[in-house]
């Protein structure tokens, strides 16, 4: 795929012209030419393991816990089923003449069956009641109270925008976009304006609900810089879709001299300073 091709299919994911200069370029890489199918096959599978938001391109510690979840289910819930695969077509081959004879008729059957039974019985409650312990060692990571967060963040839902309040002295106003120090943890505050959104950072966090009337709150924290692109996860009207959200990870430097800009008295515009300079003109002419 040739860089400008790959820039308009990253500008087509709605990336905002502030964020679009920060996405990384990748360079052009061709080692081998699949037939036009495989790659289609194969990009189709794919596609949603990397870029600026995937679940399974995690970027920090609760994105890297949920992804390990995500693979450790996958692998034990197939091999599950694969043991369950062989174990269906070795009953039907090995399937003996006497149908519908009951296994109670024939006591040479009935206490190996039994034993089956009772190891499947015994291996579903053990491989359950493991993903159960994984699972809930996995929320604790992810919901756990951790280190105290460095930077306090409200996000609150709106059809369709999220309005992004920073906290604190000095506080400031963003819209869909969250700019965050990597390696600190940041404690998000969702609230709705509206109706029931969710916020989704697949590659930062979970996705958490925002409910009206109520307040959750959740904690993410980059492992490196980048943009990770979020999206709203529950379905809210007509433009739901369209309700994305950016997240900015920067070296804490740059995120501190960005804060400090932000937090800054507005400058006057080119339109205001051309209209003080108007009337100051004026008045000289009129003395
Ligand atoms: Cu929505």
């Amino acid at each position: 795929m040739a860089p400008d091709e790959h820039n308009n299919n990253e500008r087509d994911r709605r990336v905002p012209d502030a964020v679009f200069p920060l996405l990384p370029s990748r360079p052009e890489k061709r080692v081998w030419a699949p037939s036009a199918d495989l790659l289609l096959t194969g990009s189709s599978l794919l596609s949603g393991c990397a870029g600026v938001q995937s679940a399974l391109d995690p970027h920090s510690e609760q994105a890297d816990t949920l992804a390990a979840l995500f693979w450790t289910f996958t692998a034990v819930l197939g091999l599950v089923w694969l043991v369950t695969m062989a174990g269906l077509l070795l009953a039907l081959t090995r399937r003996r003449d006497g149908r519908g004879e009951s296994a109670e008729a024939r006591p040479a059957v009935k206490r190996p069956m039994l034993i089956a039974f009772a190891a499947m019985l015994a291996s579903s409650a053990i491989v359950l009641s493991g993903l159960a312990v994984l699972s809930f060692g996995g929320q604790r990571t992810i919901f756990g109270s951790g280190a105290g967060a460095a930077l306090t963040i409200s996000v609150i839902g709106h059809q369709w925008w999220w309005q992004v309040r920073y906290e604190g002295e000095n506080g400031f106003e963003t819209a869909n976009e969250i700019r965050i120090p990597v390696g600190s943890p940041v404690e998000i505050k969702l609230t709705t304006a509206d109706v029931i959104h969710s916020f989704w950072i697949p590659s930062l966090a979970g996705k958490l609900d925002l409910i009206p009337g109520k307040r959750n709150e959740l904690r993410i924290e980059a492992s490196k810089p980048g943009v990770y692109r979020g999206q709203c996860a529950e379905f809210c009207g007509q433009q739901h879709a369209h309700m994305a959200i950016f997240v900015v990870a920067l070296e804490p430097h740059e995120f501190e001299r960005w804060r400090a800009d932000q937090a800054a008295p507005a400058k006057p515009t080119a339109y205001l300073r051309k209209q003080r300079v108007f009337t100051s003109a004026l008045l000289e002419s009129s003395q």
